[in-house]
């Protein structure tokens, strides 16, 4: 799978990985990541990244890969792995939260900005939430202000390298303001919604906010 990341997708992330050093102080500033206390309430931080999903892991060929963006939107498109990764990439840095309490710092990320999707698509004026559909079948949901958060992106590097099978790669979405269920590994589809729609824990007394800051974990 690294081979489908060679030439000038890698030059990108170079320049966007220099684009990030030069910026880094602001970045850090704003995901606060200095701040005295970075463990959010109930956490504990892991060095190792564990692996948490529902048992199944998809297999999936970048060849047949396809970004589905749809919904309240002005432009739905349907993105293959290399209209993709032709996307200005960006490198972002932020921690990960798990409901399960663990927490895992200064994590790398590189993709696709949120942004950058919303741009091309285009949402309505009715667009409200944004809800994802993986290809293990797995849901979530945010609203369209949490999507279209600065650090949100679909990233398919961590750490400078593509993002492992078990771990969501080719592409993942990556929510770090909001516990980690809501960053859907193996991303299918987005779609821009008039109403919300609950996903796979949200349906199962998960909270629908998801913020680690207040302990939004359980409904
Ligand atoms: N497609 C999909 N995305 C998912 C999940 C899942 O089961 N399927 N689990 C969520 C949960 S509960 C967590 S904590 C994180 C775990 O990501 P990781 O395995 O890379 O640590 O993925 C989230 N995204
Ligand atoms: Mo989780």
């Amino acid at each position: 799978m690294a081979d489908i990341f060679t030439g000038a997708i890698r030059e990108k992330l170079i320049a966007a990985k220099q684009q990030w050093a030069e910026k880094g102080r602001l970045i850090t500033g704003k995901h606060d990541i200095n701040r005295e206390n970075r463990l959010p309430p109930g956490q504990r931080e892991v060095k190792d990244w564990p692996v948490l999903d529902l048992g199944i892991t998809p297999h999936i060929d970048p060849a047949g890969w396809e970004l589905s963006i749809k919904g309240e939107v002005e432009n739905p498109v349907s993105l293959t792995m290399d209209q993709f990764l032709d996307l200005p990439a960006i490198y972002d840095q932020s921690d990960i939260h798990c409901v399960t309490s663990w927490s895992r710092y200064d994590n790398h990320w590189q993709g696709v900005s949120a942004h950058e999707l919303a741009r091309i698509v285009r949402p309505t004026d009715k667009a409200r939430y944004v809800l994802f559909t993986a290809h293990d079948g797995y849901t979530t949901n945010v609203r369209i202000d949490q999507f279209l958060d600065d650090d949100v992106l679909l990233a398919h590097h961590w750490q400078d390298l593509p993002i492992t099978e078990e771990h969501g790669g080719p592409v993942r979405v990556i929510i770090p303001k909001l516990y980690f269920w809501k960053s859907a590994k193996w991303v299918r589809e987005i779609t821009f919604s008039a109403s919300d729609g609950p996903g796979f824990w949200e349906t199962r007394g998960y909270h629908n906010n998801a913020d680690p800051w207040t302990e939004e974990r359980y409904s």
